[in-house]
């Protein structure tokens, strides 16, 4: 939980602002997602003007969060108009699940020169500490439990568009409640949340029920491509660019692909390499209770949590492969020594 001081600066610097920048990470996830949204809802009924920005394209499975499209950086505005503040001047800047410059390419360089404050409302280990304020919980199985925290605090009301988006929010950062992250606190938030409006059973639907033929196309590509190491403890598996040009798909339809290949009893972590445009290789990765893959991901520049960390790497993809399993089979070597 967050201490009172931190919840305190937050609501005082969103009191003494009248305009206010809200984004969150590249890639948005569903955590992302909902806490932008939910945040945006909260702040426009407290008579602020708000404004989204994303850093990359919203996933289309969570647009339905979204009464608008909207504005992505690099393509319906530049990094030298919102720096000139052509895309509107606000008072306070803030940043949602994430506080890593890494995760934030281009508007970095907007945060490094900008002299307004920042908050920032996160739940990553990760950290270059950007907020002037921040209200940080790495024991929150999702950055949307701490906006709930601040919403509660603050008596702001939570509307069910606001409900509906936190749930999203929960439910996809801990794998619609499966993954160990899964705490008396995740639930006792949702509970909280359908009784303020949100329907588990049609967002389900929505998220999980609901995939495009290629992204289901991308997803049996990706399967074929399995392989098991070290006595099927740890699960490997990639999409290349040509994968993409078959199916059709794009790729944020890789979000969650990774945790398919874990209902396989006897796998304990996976990875899943993706090839990009530019060459590079997104590395995503999961373990069980055993591993600690942020701080392989962490190795190679990237980060997040003990359970599930990403990381970028230079092509070509069996390169990219060999240096994740060399990294593996020694965290599991030690594991195993303990
Ligand atoms: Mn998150």
């Amino acid at each position: 939980m967050m201490n009172d001081d931190n919840l305190r600066k937050a609501v005082d610097l969103i009191g003494k602002s009248k305009t206010i920048l809200l984004t969150t990470h590249t890639k948005p996830d569903g955590d992302a997602c909902g806490s932008v949204m939910a945040m945006h809802e909260a702040l426009t009924a407290l008579g602020k003007k708000t404004r989204l920005l994303m850093l990359s394209e919203i996933p289309e499975w969570y647009e339905f969060l979204f009464a608008e499209k909207v504005p992505v950086l690099g393509e319906d505005v530049t990094i030298e108009q919102l720096g000139q503040g052509q895309f509107g001047e606000a008072d306070l800047i803030m940043i949602i699940d994430t506080n890593s410059y890494s995760q934030m390419p281009k508007f970095d360089e907007f945060l490094r020169q900008n002299t307004k404050p920042i908050l920032v409302i996160d739940h990553h280990v990760t950290t270059d500490e950007i907020g002037d304020g921040e209200m940080v919980d790495t024991s929150a199985a999702a950055t949307a439990l701490v906006v709930f925290e601040l919403l509660k605090y603050a008596k702001w009301p939570v509307t069910e568009k606001i409900a509906r988006a936190l749930f999203v929010a929960v439910a996809t950062d801990t794998g619609w409640f499966q993954f160990n992250n899964t705490d008396s606190r995740v639930h006792r938030t949702c509970a909280d949340l359908i009784e303020a409006g949100a329907n588990p059973t049609q967002l389900h639907y929505t998220l999980y029920q609901n995939f495009s033929p290629q992204r289901f196309r991308l997803m049996a590509a990706m399967f074929n491509t399995l392989e098991l190491h070290l006595d099927g403890r740890f699960a490997t598996q990639y999409l290349r660019q040509v994968d993409f040009e078959q199916t059709g798909a794009v790729y944020n339809d890789t979000e969650n692909l990774i945790d398919e290949c874990r209902r396989i009893g006897m796998v304990e972590a996976a990875a899943l390499f993706v090839e990009l445009a530019d060459g590079r290789i997104k590395c995503s990765l999961r373990s069980n209770d055993t591993i600690d893959v942020r701080e392989i991901a962490a190795k190679f520049g990237g980060g997040g949590h003990t359970n599930a960390a990403g990381t970028h790497l230079p092509g070509p993809l069996n390169k990219a492969t060999e240096l994740i399993l060399a990294e593996v089979t020694e965290h599991f070597k030690r594991l195993d020594a303990k």
